[in-house]
């Protein structure tokens, strides 16, 4: 499984991610939301040969390996709730799923649903030491001009890491509100995508697991023919190597309709670090 490929825009890693998939066979493609970033293609992105090739890749394992490839959409690829759900042959859009193997039962959904309730700044997460750095200097800028006029010192970094606190709170408020959807709904564990936070952990009795992005981390979700799950990193892979993984066949249970929310910041300067 692979989420948040966001293809039409600089940071996809649509070279990557079509060699990891050449690495891999599988019965089951999930394509967990934000493959393509339609928001960004409408303003400024622009549509590339590798990001065509992503989907030859996709069409080449439907065709050599008969995987089924599942499309649910996500809050970049919204356009896709005009046409779903959609079957052809192999290929399923649809807005979620229910996945159901070794006898658990997952949820599987993109994941923006909580996005009303955790607006906030949650953007500041992926700043990083670079983005840290960069505030530190502006800091630096900001209270020379403070100074200059008999204002104050201002700690913008103080201000800051409050900040980047709360948006570390988010990946975790994030991770219960979704484990608790999955509870609620029945089921055993709940995979997302959506927060370019890859993880495979227990959340209060509910496997809570998340299949990354192709624009930060280059991380995947695979399970296993014994029903194990585990997260593989595209820097990890020994591609000297030919693995021959193959991924655990896969029920689709019934098809659920969630609610879509458009993003709302929705601003060009802090588009990269949207999801
Ligand atoms: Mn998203």
């Amino acid at each position: 499984m692979i989420s948040d490929v966001h293809l039409g825009t600089k940071g996809s890693k649509a070279k990557e991610v079509s060699r990891f998939l050449k690495t891999y066979r599988c019965e089951n493609l999930i394509l967990n939301g934000d493959i393509i970033d339609g928001w960004q293609l409408k303003k400024s992105g622009s549509w590339k040969r590798k990001h065509t090739r992503f989907f030859n890749r996709m069409l080449k394992m439907m065709e050599q390996d008969n995987t089924k490839v599942f499309y649910l959409r996500g809050n970049h690829d919204d356009f896709l709730d005009q046409i779903l759900p959609l079957k052809i042959g192999n290929l399923s859009i649809q807005t979620d799923m229910v996945y159901e193997s070794h006898g658990k039962k997952y949820f599987i959904t993109h994941g923006d649903i909580f996005d009303s309730i955790t607006t906030n700044l949650r953007w500041i997460a992926y700043l990083g030491d670079i983005g840290y750095t960069f505030l530190l200097w502006i800091n630096r800028m900001v209270n020379f001009q403070r100074r200059k006029r008999g204002l104050p010192y201002f700690s913008l970094s103080q201000y800051v890491k409050g900040k980047v606190k709360s948006a570390v709170s988010y990946i975790d408020q994030y991770e219960e509100e979704l484990s608790k959807m999955a509870k609620a709904k029945g089921c055993d564990g709940i995979i997302c995508g959506h927060i370019h936070h890859p993880e495979n952990r227990m959340i209060d009795g509910i496997h809570y697991l998340n299949s990354g992005d192709w624009v930060e981390t280059m991380s995947a979700l695979a399970e296993d023919h014994d029903g194990n799950w585990q997260l593989i990193y595209y820097n990890e892979i020994d591609f000297k190597q030919k693995p021959e993984n193959e991924i655990a066949p896969l029920e689709i249970h019934r098809e659920l309709k969630t609610v879509a929310f458009q993003g709302l910041l929705n601003s060009e300067i802090i588009h990269p670090f949207q999801f």
